[in-house]
């Protein structure tokens, strides 16, 4: 795929590939062209074996300042319907395989949304997250009124909503939005080795627990168990399940193919 806006970088040795928001000028401002060459990404990346984790990252300044105001300033209500443009996000929510964002600096309105549609947050000491949409006339649109409060609670996503007031790493940590926090020469490395301990699992028993987590949003809870259940009976139909329990008992590392 030839990509204008975003720099992909497999890691197959790793079996991680990084794929860096490229428009450093605007901020990583997530204009459609962006996203487009974004979602076509995950979904080659999600495709290919060689590939058991993603990390979503930007520049030292900005991990993303939200969709491209400039884009969508002229745009009419009809607009947006008829060309449902933004539709490239439920995508992104497909990828199969786990997402890391490693983030620094902004990460505001559409990029901090991208980064809750990321299954883990690495943030560097500088990051600030933030949902500004409200101090430009509108409001979050991708997920921020319903992924934030789920990840942080009702009180605090309310006040990052209604004020559009921009919290630090630090705060981030605090509320339980990020999972680490640390200094801005070592969060890509630091996401980089979260990365690697997940792709060192069975990628299919990864890609169940992923897909069992994220019903915790999004089933009531006694569906959720049994589709939990489902799944688990399901691993044992694998080789990595005999793999991994036959290392275990004779004390040694198991290694996973993925079958
Ligand atoms: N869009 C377009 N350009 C942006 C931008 C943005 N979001 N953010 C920054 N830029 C551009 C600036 O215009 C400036 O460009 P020039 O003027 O130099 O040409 C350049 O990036 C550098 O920005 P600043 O000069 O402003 O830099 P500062 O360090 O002074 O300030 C800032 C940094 C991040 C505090 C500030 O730039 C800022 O407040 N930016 C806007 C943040 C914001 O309001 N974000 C939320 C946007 S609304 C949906 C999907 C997504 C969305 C909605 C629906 N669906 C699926 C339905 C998302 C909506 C949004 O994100």
């Amino acid at each position: 795929m030839d990509a204008e806006l975003i720099i992909i970088e497999p890691r197959f040795a790793d079996k991680i590939a990084l794929i860096k928001l490229n428009r450093p000028k605007e901020l990583n401002a997530l204009n459609l062209q962006l996203m487009l060459e974004l979602k076509s990404a995950l979904t080659e990346l999600d495709a290919n074996n060689e590939v058991r984790v993603i990390i979503i990252t930007g520049n030292e300044k900005a991990f993303a300042a939200g969709a491209d105001i400039k884009q969508m300033a002229d745009q009419s209500a009809i607009d947006m319907l008829r060309t449902d443009q933004f539709s490239t996000w439920d995508q992104i929510r497909k990828t199969k395989k786990p997402i890391i964002a490693a983030v620094s600096g902004f990460a505001l309105g559409g990029g901090c949304e991208l980064c809750l549609l990321c299954d883990m947050i690495v943030a560097s000491e500088t990051a600030q997250f933030g949902q500004p949409e409200i101090k430009i006339g509108v409001m979050p649109g991708a997920g921020g009124t319903q992924r934030l409060p789920r990840a942080v609670g009702k009180a605090m996503a309310m006040e990052m909503i209604l004020t559009g007031q921009f919290i630090d790493a630090n705060e981030a940590y605090r509320i339980g939005l990020v999972n680490k926090v640390v200094p801005v020469e070592i969060y890509l490395n630091e996401a980089v080795r979260l990365a690697r301990q997940i792709a060192a699992q069975s990628p299919i028993a990864v890609q169940l627990a992923k897909e069992s987590v994220l019903k915790a949003f999004e089933m009531p809870l006694q569906e959720a168990l049994y589709f939990e259940r489902k799944n688990f009976y399901m691993l044992f139909a694998t080789e990595d399940q005999k793999e991994g329990m036959a290392a275990f008992v004779e004390k040694r590392t198991p290694d996973f193919k993925g079958k």
